[in-house]
């Protein structure tokens, strides 16, 4: 079993075998996470993700998917950045939000990481409801998440984020 932890926090200080990034699909920054990631784990992030536009994402890493790099400086061996979707009160995008933490999760374990640091994918810039993205967020993990993932830890802004995981996590 996976056990899913909640933290309040920057998700730029922790220690996990692979944090998670909100990115957007060009992969080269911007505010939020991806910013914080970027400018905390330096300029080997930027590198790696530069190539790996260069190699395999000429177009951009589609919405949903997930791809590692090296972690720079962070205390982690991997970030794994993913694209959630940009929120629509007229079109459900839920399944791309459910595919960001899937695709990551899947990264992880083909990495061998055991833990896995992630951010509230898409409720920030991109606008999702926080109670919503909580729990797509929790149950996509009890869903999917196994061996060789042993935690899986929420590392949230700020005390809003904090009580939407929890109460998400109680149900
Ligand atoms: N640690 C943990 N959580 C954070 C941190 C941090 N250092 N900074 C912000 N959050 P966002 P998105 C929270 O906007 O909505 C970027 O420009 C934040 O409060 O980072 O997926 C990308 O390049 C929110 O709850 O990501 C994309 O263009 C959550 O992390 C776009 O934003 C996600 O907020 C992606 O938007």
């Amino acid at each position: 079993m996976t056990r899913i932890t909640l933290v309040k926090g920057d998700i730029t200080a922790e220690t996990a075998d692979a944090i998670v990034n909100a990115a957007n699909s060009s992969l080269l920054g911007g505010g939020g996470v991806d910013g914080a990631i970027h400018r905390r784990g330096g300029p080997e992030i930027l590198a790696a993700c530069r190539a790996l536009r260069a190699s395999h994402y000429g177009k951009g890493l589609p919405t949903g998917q997930a791809v590692a790099t090296t972690a720079g400086n962070l205390h982690a061996a991997h970030v794994i950045h993913t694209v959630g979707p940009v929120w629509s009160a007229s079109l459900d995008r839920s399944e791309q939000l459910v595919s960001c933490y899937r695709e990551s999760l899947r990264v992880a374990a083909e990495l061998g990481a055991r833990t896995v640091a992630f951010p509230a994918i898409s409720t920030g810039v991109y606008g999702w409801p926080l109670d919503d993205g909580a729990r797509i967020a929790i149950r996509t993990v009890r869903q999917v998440a196994g061996p060789p993932v042993e935690e899986v830890r929420f590392v949230l802004f700020d005390d809003r984020a904090y009580a939407a995981f929890a109460d998400a996590l109680a149900d």
